[in-house]
C-alpha cells in the first residue's frame, strides 16, 4: 500500500496552481494521484426517458496502477474514442427511463452476460446463462428494460465470474431519483482490488485463501486507479455512492471519525437516515452516504479500517481518497432530509439456508447451501406476490454476502439485531456463524439465482435457483 506521506506530498504537488477556477472537478492535473474518473457512457438516444447505449467486452490495458495493465474490460461502443476502462462505463439514467444496452461480446474464446445486479427486470435480461444463454465471442445481445428503482446498481458478467469479473470486466449503472436530495456535489466511489503479475496482466491465479476468502489483491483500487485526491469546497455537504465491486475484501470506511450519514442501501432510499463513524461495506453492497465537511482544514481523508475476515485473515487499512478542501462561499450548509415510507414486512412462513464449505482435497474448498452444490442442487418453488422470511445460517468461520437475484429484502435483523431503519438490499453481510433473517418477497416471475457474492465461493458452489411462478 502506498504509504500516506508519499500519497499526500504528491496530492500537494499535484494541486499547486492546477484547480479549476470555482470549478466542481477533480485537480486538473493528469498526475497520478488524482483520483480516477468514471468514463461516462455515451447515450444514443435523444429521447427524454429512454437510455441507449452500447457496450463491448474486449481485452484492453487500464491503468490500475502507475502503469498500464492488461485487462479483460468493457468500452462504450457509442464512442468511436472510447477505450477499456475498469470500471467500464457509467450508465446514467432516472428512475422510470427505458434502458436499452447493446452488448458486445469481443472477448477472444469467452462466453459472457451481462448481469445488472440488483435490478429488478424481466428474468430474461438478468444475464443468467441458465435462462437466456450465454453470449458467445463475436456474438450480442441486446438488453431492453424498465429501471424501476433509483439507486446505485453495477454490472459483470455471471459467467466464470470470479475470473472474469477479478480481470476487470465491472461497470456501474447509476439510476438517479426523480427529485434527488440536493446537494452540494455527488460522487461515485467504486472499491476494488487487485493483485498483478510480473509481465502487467492481472493475477486470476487461485491459491488456497483466495479459494477460501475470495481473491484478495494486494493492491486498493478506487474508481479503478490508486488511492487518490479529489477536490472540495469547505462546508459542503456531498452525497457519495459506494459500491464494493471486489471479489472478496471487505471494506470498514472512516472519513477521519466524521459521522457518515446513510440515507440509502443497496435498493434506494431509507425510511430514516442513521449515522455511523465506520461503515462496514462487503462484496456487491452499495450504501448511499450524505457527508458534510469541515468547513476548516486542509483535508480529510477516507479510508478503510483493517477488518477481521475470520480464520486469522485480515483486510489491511488503508488510505482512499483524500477529499482537498478550499474555501468557498457558496456551498450548501444544510443536510437535506430524505426519508421515504417504506411498509416493514412480517411474512409467517420461514424458509432455512445454511451456508457451510468443505475441503474436496487439500487446497480445494467447496461450497454449499444446505447441502447443496449448484449446479447440481434443485430450485425452490414460490408464488409471485408472497413472501417467506429467509433464514440464512452462516455455518463458517468467515464472512459471506448473500445476494438474491432480480428482488429486493428487508434485513429482519441478524442474530437478532435489528436495523433500527427499514430500507431494501439485494445482498447483506452474513458475518461467520451468525443468523440473518430477511423479508423475502416474490417479484417477477421466473428462475432467478441466489449465491454468496464472493464469486470464488458461488461459482465452487454457493449458488441456488428460485423459480417464481407467475
Ligand atoms: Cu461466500
Amino acid at each position: 500500500m502506498i504509504p500516506w506521506a508519499i500519497l499526500r506530498a504528491a496530492a500537494f504537488a499535484s494541486l499547486v496552481g492546477c484547480g479549476p477556477p470555482g470549478g466542481e472537478g477533480t485537480p486538473a492535473s493528469a498526475d497520478q494521484r488524482t483520483l480516477r474518473q468514471l468514463w461516462v457512457a455515451t447515450d444514443l438516444d435523444p429521447a427524454d426517458d429512454v437510455v441507449e447505449v452500447t457496450i463491448i467486452a474486449e481485452p484492453g490495458v487500464a491503468p490500475l496502477d502507475e502503469g498500464l495493465t492488461s485487462v479483460l474490460g468493457y468500452r462504450d461502443g457509442g464512442d468511436p474514442s472510447s477505450r477499456v476502462t475498469v470500471p467500464g462505463p457509467l450508465i446514467v439514467a432516472k428512475v422510470g427511463d427505458r434502458l436499452r444496452v447493446h452488448f458486445v461480446n469481443a472477448l477472444p474464446g469467452l462466453t459472457t452476460t451481462l448481469h445488472w445486479h440488483g435490478l429488478r427486470l424481466p428474468v430474461a435480461m438478468d444475464g443468467n446463462p441458465m435462462v437466456s444463454g450465454a453470449v458467445p465471442p463475436g456474438g450480442t445481445f441486446e438488453y431492453d428494460f424498465v429501471l424501476r428503482d433509483a439507486g446505485l446498481f453495477w454490472y459483470h458478467p455471471h459467467v466464470d465470474t470470479d475470473v472474469q469479473l477479478e480481470s476487470g470486466l465491472q461497470g456501474v449503472l447509476l439510476v438517479r431519483e426523480a427529485e434527488p436530495p440536493l446537494v452540494d456535489r455527488e460522487r461515485i466511489f467504486v472499491l476494488d482490488d487487485v493483485s498483478l503479475t510480473d509481465d502487467g496482466s492481472v493475477d486470476v491465479d487461485l491459491d488456497i485463501a483466495d479459494a477460501m476468502l475470495g481473491r484478495r489483491g494486494d493492491r486498493i483500487t478506487v474508481n479503478g486507479g490508486p488511492a487518490g485526491v479529489v477536490l472540495a469546497n469547505a462546508g459542503a455537504v456531498e452525497r457519495w455512492r459506494l459500491v464494493n465491486t471486489a471479489n472478496g475484501r471487505y471494506f470498514d470506511l472512516s472519513l477521519d471519525g466524521l459521522p457518515l450519514r446513510v440515507i440509502g442501501w443497496d435498493g434506494g432510499l431509507l425510511s430514516d437516515p442513521y449515522e455511523v463513524d465506520v461503515l462496514r461495506v462487503a462484496p456487491g453492497e452499495r450504501y448511499d452516504v450524505i457527508v458534510k465537511l469541515p468547513a476548516e482544514g486542509d483535508s480529510v481523508v477516507l479510508e478503510t479500517l483493517a477488518v477481521d475476515r475470520g480464520g486469522g485473515q485480515w483486510d489491511e487499512a488503508a488510505p482512499l481518497v483524500e477529499v482537498s478542501l478550499r474555501a468557498s462561499a457558496t456551498v450548501a450548509s444544510v443536510v437535506p432530509t430524505t426519508s421515504r415510507s417504506i411498509a416493514a414486512m412480517t411474512p409467517e412462513s420461514v424458509r432455512s439456508f445454511v451456508l457451510s464449505s468443505k475441503l474436496d482435497g487439500p487446497t480445494a474448498p467447496v461450497f454449499f447451501i444446505n447441502d447443496q452444490r449448484w449446479p447440481l442442487n434443485t430450485p425452490i418453488e414460490v408464488s409471485r406476490g408472497e413472501a417467506d422470511v429467509w433464514e440464512v445460517v452462516n455455518d463458517e468461520d468467515h464472512h459471506h454476502p448473500f445476494h438474491i437475484h432480480g428482488l429486493f429484502f428487508q434485513v429482519l435483523d441478524i442474530d437478532g439485531v435489528a436495523p433500527g431503519v427499514v430500507g431494501w438490499k439485494d445482498t447483506v453481510d452474513i458475518p461467520p456463524r451468525a443468523t440473518a433473517r430477511l423479508a423475502v418477497p416474490y417479484d417477477e416471475p421466473g428462475m432467478w439465482m441466489f449465491h454468496c457474492q464472493i464469486p470464488e465461493h458461488a461459482e465452487r458452489g454457493m449458488m441456488g435457483d428460485l423459480l417464481v411462478m407467475p
